[in-house]
């Protein structure tokens, strides 16, 4: 514990809590001289429906399993154990594929199309190879892989050029080669790059060598390490302190193809509500309904978009969880009304400890029914959080679950319409460890082996919640924990981070490596939670905030304010708190995120279906590309957009790289770059460098106060065009599951150049939803004047100005000063568009560039 620590820390914390800021159970190192000496021999091998089954010397057995092609399970155990799998895991329809087994004297290979798992038998060692004989992965035969003193541990063998990404949330680097890790969902107040460990826990890994990826899932909830390639450049390995040695090995080729298995895997995110990819306001220290009125009020007059704010732990009664104090508010549902009238949306917060308290009903339930996790002698566990002494639900029994998914009752029946775990490390004030003791139980398990997996259970109850009170309604649960798979029940945010350049810096990898694994739906407080912005720092972290999935400022309560050390009342961290430039900035990018809308609700859909990240590292797109490998502080918004945020104290500038074998176009100036190089861009306070994909169609709409305020009658189709662009636009009704019954539009728009004119179409495949839209308008970026517009017989008009195209059907603009077209597309449109022009833009380009070698 360090001085400085603590000064950072609000008062209003327990002393107690203070200790244990960076301050874990002791860990438990592997003892490497140990794992060693032990080598696994094989005995004797059995072939199986789904692959191999080994007896192994000292008493170990494997099972290799084919899972699909390109999946092996990997299991080691002690004879007569039984396998078991954590709550990460959801696959059910994938088939065991036909595979080959052969077996030499020394090995045995097992083969699909795909992969071969080849098997070393003196000692016990794994090879994974492609379908060619390239080997992809393999164990370290030093070390090999087994258990040592109870910890069960692989070795593998690296070189220089792996990187390794995903591992959940991290500090620090995007490529976490080099980097000593560990997982153990841990309270981090004000955590900086050096913090080991953060709130979350997926054990799952990408490695890409030879531009060839394949993933790593450690299916293991104690608490694990990662050593990658932090010991020597030769190996890197994983362990945990305790439970089974079983992983999935995944190979890609393609990262995408990686990501795509483990969310089969470990499940997908549910489509999300609209609202909850709008702006959302929070603040810790919002005592009252009313000042959080006025916040709304304030959002409105200045007309700012805002969809969600957030009640944090003011509104309960003596932060007794699901229900409402009355210096909070007299009529909690007269409140939500009013903010619903407003068009926001509420989301209450929710802590697992429950006071001791007799006469509190959720205390006198839990007690009635022994809901609670014990201590080893059977009593309830008490430990002290916010309300002071408390309980914690069995989250690892189903009735208590359910119970709990009940409770939502008093917060929904008010109509708060989204769910906020914190606090599920779980957090305790009154231990150094700021958890429970490890022999804690819930279920059949001891809190070592629930513990990363507190807040996954919890989240399922939540989402069960929405369930059972609130039917055909999308759930919206965040969390600030969670274990692999929790994408399906919550979205992630990333906690107590700091009001400083370095820790804006930290947000954008740690994003990125969350988004490779399987969680899309993740965000940062903007702006910071411990301490307060600068005005600087808050614009530019702002400009950045509305490009992560999930966008919401918050702000901690007992923070001194960084800008002005002497102010008495601490503001909150509202965009017009930071004097007018900065409230401009802010409007401009909120509107920004509220105007790119139907294209983030189509990327979330796919994060839905696929798990494809929203927030994308630019390895994801382009793994060929060397120079994408280590990039911390770019990525790409959805597939089309490149974000390149202004990370530097005072900078006007900053070093963009652009990915090999694309063109980029400057989204602000229309300014076109060949992709494989670094350009400098100016960034005056204003800016934030952002890029399309050339090629690309970009669906963009009217800005609105909330995500819910106008029907989207007009679409439009921000295209930049090359030879060929395509999109697929989904539309429903962003609220309800009905788009499961298939209550959703699907149209796919076209256009192709073809010589001197560009060829529209749009085809509808789905038309179950009762749309609103009336018209499309093509803004073709980057052309030639047309010379005509024509659909079949009809003669698109042209008119004056891009007003009057987007209210007159079959009408076009020509904006030459920007060079851009505009065409207004009736949706009913069933004859291709063509857009003929005086000349054709590629002759022309490659005769520019033929006068320019002159
Ligand atoms: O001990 O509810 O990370 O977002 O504002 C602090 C009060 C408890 C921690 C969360 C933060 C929240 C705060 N909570």
């Amino acid at each position: 514990m360090t001085v400085a620590t603590t000064l950072l820390l609000p008062s209003v914390i327990p002393e107690s809590s203070v200790l244990a800021v960076a301050d874990t159970y002791p860990e438990k190192e592997l003892d490497k001289a140990a794992a060693m000496q032990q080598k696994l021999m094989v005995q004797s091998v059995e072939a199986v429906n789904n692959g191999v089954k080994l007896v192994l010397s000292d008493n170990y057995k494997a099972h290799i399993k084919l899972k699909t092609e390109d999946v092996a399970k990997i299991s080691i155990l002690k004879q007569g154990e039984e396998e078991k799998q954590t709550a990460a895991i959801t696959e059910t329809n994938w088939d065991t594929p036909s595979f080959e087994m052969e077996e030499t004297e020394d090995t045995i290979s097992i083969s699909t199309d795909e992969i071969t798992v080849k098997i070393n038998k003196q000692p016990f060692g794994i090879k994974f190879l492609d379908s060619e004989g390239n080997i992809i992965n393999q164990d370290n035969m030093d070390y090999g892989a087994g258990y040592e003193d109870g910890k069960p541990y692989v070795f593998k063998d690296t070189t220089n050029d792996e990187a390794f990404y995903g591992f959940g949330e991290q500090a620090g680097d995007f490529n976490r080669r080099g980097d000593s890790m560990g997982m153990w969902n841990n309270d981090a107040y004000n955590y900086n790059k050096d913090t080991k460990y953060l709130y979350t826990t997926i054990p799952f890994f990408i490695g890409l060598k030879d531009e060839k990826a394949y993933g790593i899932f450690f299916d293991n909830s104690n608490r694990s390490y990662y050593e990658m390639a932090s010991e020597s450049d030769d190996y890197y390995y994983f362990y945990a302190n305790d439970g089974q040695l079983s992983y999935y090995f995944a190979y890609g080729p393609d990262i995408q193809d990686v990501l795509t298995r483990y969310s089969q895997l470990t499940g997908t995110m549910q489509r999300p509500p609209k609202w909850a990819i709008g702006l959302h306001q929070s603040k810790w220290g919002y005592e009252t309904a009313d000042e959080i009125k006025g916040i709304v009020e304030k959002y409105r007059e200045k007309d700012i978009p805002l969809d969600g704010v957030h009640l944090d732990i003011d509104h309960m009664d003596g932060y007794r969880n699901f229900t409402w104090g009355e210096d909070f508010t007299e009529d909690p549902a007269a409140f939500n009304q009013w903010l619903e009238d407003k068009g926001v949306s509420s989301v209450a917060v929710s802590d697992p400890g429950i006071k001791v308290d007799e006469g509190y009903y959720m205390y006198d339930e839990g007690t009635a029914n022994d809901y609670w996790a014990t201590n080893p002698d059977g009593s309830p566990y008490i430990g002290e959080v916010w309300p002071g002494d408390s309980v914690f639900p069995d989250f690892a029994e189903e009735n208590v679950r359910d119970w709990w998914a009940e409770s939502h009752r008093t917060i929904f029946d008010a109509g708060v319409d989204g769910i906020w775990n914190d606090m599920n490390e779980p957090a305790v004030f009154d231990t150094p460890t700021k958890t429970q003791p490890l022999d804690v139980k819930y279920g059949d398990m001891l809190h070592s082996e629930f513990h990363n997996m507190f807040a996954h259970y919890e989240a399922m109850s939540s989402d069960k919640a929405f369930d059972i009170l609130k039917p055909n309604k999308r759930p919206f649960v965040l969390t600030r924990d969670m274990y692999a798979g929790s994408q399906r029940y919550s979205t992630l945010w990333t906690g107590d981070n700091e009001s400083s350049w370095e820790s804006m810096r930290l947000a954008i990898p740690m994003n990125n490596n969350v988004s490779l694994s399987g969680v899309p739906f993740v965000g940062n407080d903007i702006g910071g939670f411990a301490k307060r912005p600068t005005p600087e720092l808050f614009a530019r972290w702002i400009e950045f905030g509305v490009f992560i999935p999930f966008s919401r400022i918050h702000a901690d309560n007992g923070s001194t304010v960084a800008f002005d050390p002497d102010a008495k009342d601490i503001p909150g961290q509202e965009p017009w708190q930071y004097g007018e430039e900065v409230e401009e900035i802010s409007k401009k990018y909120i509107e920004q995120r509220y105007k790119l809308m139907p294209y983030l609700y189509n990327a979330f859909i796919e994060a839905s279906e696929n798990g494809t990240p929203v927030q994308q590292p630019l390895v994801y797109q382009f793994q060929e590309d060397e120079n994408t490998y280590d990039i911390n502080q770019q990525f790409m918004f959805g597939s089309s957009l490149l974000v390149a945020p202004v990370v530097e104290e005072g900078a006007t500038s900053r070093d963009v790289y652009l990915p090999e074998g694309e063109t980029w176009v400057d989204y602000w100036t229309g300014e076109e770059h060949e992709g494989g190089q670094t350009i400098n861009r100016e960034a005056d306070l204003s800016t934030l460098p952002l890029y399309v994909k050339k090629g690309d169609i970009i669906p963009h709409r009217n800005v609105q106060k909330h995500t819910g305020e106008k029907p989207l009658e007009n679409l439009i189709l921000d295209t930049y065009l090359e030879d060929k662009s395509s999109y697929t636009f989904i539309e429903d009704d962003g609220e309800t599951e009905d788009y499961k019954n298939g209550e959703f539009n699907e149209t796919t728009f076209n256009l192709k150049r073809k010589g001197k004119h560009v060829e529209f179409t749009s085809k509808q495949k789905v038309s179950n939803y009762d749309s609103s839209l009336e018209t499309y308008t093509l803004k073709l970026n980057n052309e030639n004047m047309p010379r005509k517009v024509q659909a079949a017989s009809t003669k698109y008009k042209a008119v004056d100005s891009p007003e009057e195209v987007k209210q007159n059907e079959n009408t076009y603009y020509y904006d030459e000063e920007n060079e851009t077209t505009y065409v207004n597309i009736p949706v009913n449109e069933t004859k291709k568009v063509k857009i003929f022009f005086h000349s054709d833009k590629k002759t022309e380009k490659a005769k520019g560039k033929a006068e320019n070698n002159h």
